[in-house]
């Protein structure tokens, strides 16, 4: 594959919703895209799906991230490729910028984009380029409301629509509260809380009050960097404990399951597996295929990603060894005003059936993305 063009884009997606989290509450996103023309004339897409600020990790945010791509990343695919001649495969793409310590959100997007390419060149749907296969699963969905009422009203929504896992955002004085007025709406349903590394080793002990609600998982508590003290908290609640922040690469995920592993309690480990938060695909499939080898528990973490973005996510879901239902979906329609699909995504009774479609299965919508992004920077090869 010889690159001619990467061309990074803004685009401002406006949420129907607020969405909160311990963190703050979004309304607007500015999105980077990474858009790859090859000599051949193939154009892959790679959504970089930040929120407005680091407040959810170091990086994550459209500053860093089209600072890194800029300044760091893309100049260097574009020296190796001066170096090699093409960039054949995404394991040529990656160790062109693997030197660069960090940017994992910043990498996601140039790889996606590769991933993109890869599956039009070899005329495959993304989940068959990943090991997968064309498979139905129930998707879940992810509650950011800022009242009891709220979170209530999106729930009724989510299970309306027919989905059959939710999860709820909490955070200190903000958690027994909505979690329980869930569980008794719902008796039987999917539950899981995530706190968004709100709580503190002072703070945490209010989840214990939660776990009597039979929660499938308490995703993330403390420091987002943090994953010893995680493994500490973990032999002190029923629920299982699942990693989100502090898993950046498959060695984060191996520390995770040591650490779990010595202190007897591996089956209650889960990990929440965002690509973007792992630089990408590539690493997001070897931590899935590292955790199903010992049979710890993995799902599709989202990131209030577009249409494109979430198409993505649910191919990598074609990967049978994905346990729990993803962020997929929003709770109540469409995450945006508008998106960048021409069609929008649908999970009729909460599952979703993967097809044979080459690529992410969907048609990006230029039309939409070109009228709402700005073209911020282009290289040339
Ligand atoms: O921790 O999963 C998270 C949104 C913004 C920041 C962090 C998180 C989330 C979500 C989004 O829960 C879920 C989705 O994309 O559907
Ligand atoms: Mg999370």
């Amino acid at each position: 594959m010889k690159i001619q063009s990467i061309e990074l884009w803004s685009v401002p997606l406006t949420l129907r919703s607020p969405f909160t989290t311990s963190f703050g509450t979004y309304r607007q996103l500015d999105r980077p895209f990474v858009i790859v023309r090859t000599t051949d004339g193939l154009t892959g897409i790679g959504e970089v799906p930040t929120l407005s600020d680091p407040a959810y990790k170091a990086e994550c945010d459209p500053y860093a991230v089209m600072t890194s791509l800029q300044t760091f990343v893309v100049p260097a695919v574009f020296k190796r490729q001066k170096q090699i001649g093409s960039i054949g495969t995404v394991d040529d793409l990656c160790s062109s910028y693997d030197w660069i310590k960090g940017a994992g959100f910043a990498k996601s997007g140039v790889e996606a984009a590769f991933w993109d390419l890869e599956a039009q060149q070899k005329q495959q749907p993304l989940w068959r380029l990943w090991g997968g296969r064309a498979r139905q699963f129930p998707v879940g969905v992810s509650i950011g409301g800022n009242t009891v009422e709220d979170v209530l009203t999106r729930a009724e929504k989510a299970v309306g629509l027919g989905y059959q896992r939710l999860k709820v955002k909490i955070w200190p004085g903000f958690d027994a509260a909505p979690a329980t007025a869930l569980r008794q709406a719902y008796p039987d349903i999917l539950l899981q809380i995530d706190a968004n590394s709100a709580y503190t080793l002072d703070t945490w002990t209010d989840l214990k009050a939660l776990d009597d609600l039979e929660l499938l998982l308490i995703e993330q508590p403390l420091f987002d960097d943090d994953i010893v003290l995680h493994s500490e908290i973990a032999t002190q609640l029923q629920a299982p404990v699942c990693l989100d922040e502090s898993v950046h690469s498959l060695r984060d995920a191996q520390a995770a399951m040591h650490l779990w592993q010595r202190n007897g309690i591996l089956d209650r480990l889960i990990i929440n597996i965002k690509p973007p938060r792992v630089s990408g695909f590539s690493e997001a499939i070897e931590i899935a295929n590292a955790c199903n080898d010992q049979q710890v528990r993995t799902w599709i973490g989202g990131m209030l990603d577009s249409a494109w973005g979430k198409a993505m996510n649910l191919n990598f879901n074609g990967l049978d060894c994905i346990d729990l239902p993803g962020d997929h979906f929003s709770p109540g329609g469409p995450y945006f005003e508008q998106d960048l699909t021409l069609e929008p995504l649908s999970a009729p009774n909460g599952i979703f059936t993967l097809t044979d479609a080459v690529g992410s299965g969907v048609e990006f919508d230029w039309k939409t993305f070109g009228s709402l992004g700005t073209r911020v920077a282009t290289f040339e090869g």
